[in-house]
């Protein structure tokens, strides 16, 4: 008979007690592993898609300031999708990166990935898009979210509308992509914002999935569906678009019989405030280089990190947007 030795006994025993340890602590408990300071880092940036002059300007803020800065950019595209992300996320992990920025492009399938690189001793930190607040946690399973309020975002848009249309409105919304931070947030702010007020009827709302062709189809559809609907709330400027093309498809005048409202405010939205096709855009700024090396900064240097660092939005109407064009991405 195999009779065990004092020592495999006591092997066995801290084993099962670290085993027990572990399984007691909640998943993500572990410390927020630290970034050495260094002069240069190999850095990784996890981009969603590039469909769209927004992405496209935060992917070139990315590279410019960290080749300013002398850092090596491990960059990925996940093509919109959230599978590839998680890929693409574990394969930077397999590189070792220094630290990782992650724009998750939905709020739950990215949780287990941003938990992984954590326990690979990798911190991350969130950048426009946030994961789902009740599920994971700022200074726990990442070190922060740098972004905007998307909330406030779709309330400024509700309050621009009340003052513009007192009498009230019908309302078709073009939410962005299912399950992300922004259309989530963007969709709660507005009709937050018009809580209350009983003219105020949002007729249809349907994904456009940020995206500007998805947009017009979805807008096309609608327009077609309630005849009666006086405005179109888009969550971002490429829908937006979408639904200017499909209003004059329709053979009505965007501006004039539908007014247009918008978030993002790149340029050729504002271009099309200044022209009166859209009433209003509020700004979501993609610039995010400088910022997001400066939080590296700051948590490699030992400080302690706020949950969120936010971006402060401009807001474009007629009265500013033919001043503000130009500055627009
Ligand atoms: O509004 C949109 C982009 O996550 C804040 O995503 C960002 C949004 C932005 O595709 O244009």
């Amino acid at each position: 008979m195999f009779a065990p030795t004092r020592r495999a006994v006591l092997l066995a025993s801290t084993l099962f007690a670290a085993m027990s340890l572990a399984a007691s602590l909640p998943a993500g408990a572990q410390e927020l592993p630290k970034l050495e300071k260094k002069d240069s880092y190999k850095v990784g940036f996890a981009q969603t898609e590039s469909n769209n002059p927004w992405r496209i300007a935060q992917t070139q803020s990315m590279q410019d300031e960290a080749k300013k800065l002398g850092h090596q950019l491990v960059y990925t595209d996940a093509a919109g999708s959230a599978a590839k992300q998680v890929a693409d996320v574990n394969s930077m992990i397999a590189q070792g990166v220094d630290l990782i920025f992650l724009a998750p492009r939905e709020e739950k399938p990215l949780i287990p990935a941003v938990r992984a690189a954590a326990r690979a001793g990798i911190p991350v930190i969130l950048l426009d898009r946030n994961v789902d607040p009740a599920l994971a946690k700022a200074g726990r399973d990442y070190v922060t979210f740098i972004g905007s309020d998307f909330v406030d975002e779709g309330r400024r848009v509700a309050e621009f509308l009340a003052k513009e249309k007192p009498d009230g409105a019908k309302i078709i919304q073009l939410e962005g992509t299912t399950g992300s931070s922004p259309a989530n947030d963007r969709k709660k702010g507005f009709e937050d914002g018009l809580a209350g007020k009983a003219n105020f009827t949002v007729v249809a709302s349907q994904s456009g999935d940020f995206a500007r062709d998805k947009g017009r189809q979805v807008a096309e559809a609608l327009l077609q569906a309630h005849p009666d609907a006086d405005v179109v709330y888009a969550h971002n400027d490429e829908m937006a678009m979408g639904a200017i093309a499909a209003i004059e498809a329709a053979g009505k005048v965007p501006g004039k019989d539908i007014m247009v409202l918008s978030i993002d405010g790149g340029k050729e939205a504002v271009q099309a405030v200044v022209d009166g096709k859209i009433a209003a855009v509020v700004e979501c700024n993609p610039r995010f280089g400088p910022k997001a090396f400066e939080t590296l900064n700051r948590y490699a240097a030992g400080e302690t990190i706020e949950p969120w660092v936010k971006n402060i939005d401009a807001f474009y109407d007629k009265s500013n947007a033919s001043t503000e064009v130009t500055n627009a991405y």
